[in-house]
């Protein structure tokens, strides 16, 4: 009976952890408002693993009992995911959004990375053969009280962040806080892994254009000429947002004709880059001024993408070419490599 109850506690545990990095995953790949609830699942999913600890806590004590290899790696992998759940909470509720030299949500992000492999050697050094009596009524009712009791919790969490007025109220719905609207001076410089800022002189810089008939080049002031504005709020994967003033060139006048093209291509000088669908060149713009005045270096100069409803790591900066292209626009990474 007790072995059985064990089965099922792991089969829990495998399927909330499972689901944990997949909303963890859809939350930073989304950046529209229609992705809240994913960022509500993942809460609602981490708090689920809060509350299969007791349980899972019994099968550790019986399983450290019978001394088996690889039981430093079980600790670790123990370590990680208490970090990555206490790293989210800190996050989530504003009470420790910056730890010292690193954030929470890297922190939070780091550990979960390096739980995957260990969570995988997991599952094959002690492996849990899934059987139909899984799946019975009571098994699926415990499933649910489970699952039930997470949302419950995650809505107590919330409430409360609220009551208590903690800093974590005032998030988005990608789970960012706010930082410096408005005030250019306030925007915060990111770069996404390794790049570093360029400093372009304007005179050497060249915007090359590719599309179906062919190449073209436009200088600085041919790119400055153009008046386009957006007020966008620039959304980073470190967990912050800020709304901007935008200028610049809509990248449907660059490209207005796509004809076959089915997506863009967009490259800094630094090689970094984002394919982005055809259809959106229309919401896209090629920004060179921020809040009415030329692009800082560390904001992307001469020139930036703004691509509103997505995450930072969308807006490439240092643009030096957009090239129209027959590929589809997820044939890349999900997330930049470099
Ligand atoms: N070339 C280049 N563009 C980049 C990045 C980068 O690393 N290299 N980082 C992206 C990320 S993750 C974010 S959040 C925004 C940050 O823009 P900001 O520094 O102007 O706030 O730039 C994006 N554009
Ligand atoms: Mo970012």
């Amino acid at each position: 009976m007790r072995r059985r109850a064990g089965r099922s506690t792991n089969l829990a545990l495998l399927a909330v952890l499972a689901l944990a990095l997949l909303t963890g995953f859809l939350a930073y790949a989304i950046g529209s408002a229609w992705g809240w609830w994913v960022v509500a699942a993942h809460g609602v999913v981490g708090l689920g693993l809060v509350l299969l600890a007791p349980w899972k806590s019994v099968i550790v004590r019986r399983g450290m009992a019978r001394r088996r290899p690889g039981v430093a790696a079980s600790i670790v992998l123990t370590a990680l995911v208490v970090l990555v759940v206490l790293t989210g909470v800190l996050h989530a509720t504003g009470l420790g959004v910056s730890l010292g030299p690193v954030t929470s949500l890297q922190l939070h992000v780091g550990a979960a990375l390096a739980s995957i492999p260990l969570a995988l050697w997991h599952v094959v050094a002690r492996p849990v053969r899934a059987r139909a009596t899984d799946l019975s009524r009571r098994n699926l009712l415990r499933a649910g009280t489970v699952l039930g009791g997470a949302a419950l919790g995650y809505a107590a969490v919330e409430g409360l962040v609220r009551v208590a007025s903690l800093p974590g109220a005032d998030r988005r719905f990608t789970g960012s806080f706010e930082a410096g609207s408005l005030r250019t001076e306030a925007l915060p410089v990111t770069q996404w892994l390794d790049d570093s800022v360029q400093e372009i002189d304007r005179k050497d810089w060249r915007l090359t254009v590719v599309t179906a008939s062919g190449a073209q080049e436009l200088s600085y002031e041919d790119v400055a000429s153009f008046d386009d504005r957006v007020r966008a709020v620039l959304d980073c994967t470190g967990g912050w947002y800020s709304e901007q003033d935008w200028e610049g060139v809509r990248l449907d006048r660059l490209i207005p004709d796509p004809e076959e093209a089915r997506s863009v291509l967009v490259r800094s000088v630094t090689g970094y880059s984002r394919r982005l669908p055809a259809r959106d060149l229309p919401n896209l713009l090629l920004a060179v001024r921020l809040g009415g005045r030329p692009l800082p270096a560390g904001h992307g100069f001469p020139a930036r993408l703004v691509a509103p409803g997505r995450r930072g790591f969308w807006w490439v900066k240092w643009v030096s070419r957009i090239e129209a292209s027959a590929a589809p626009w997820w044939l890349q990474s999900p997330f930049p490599l470099t």
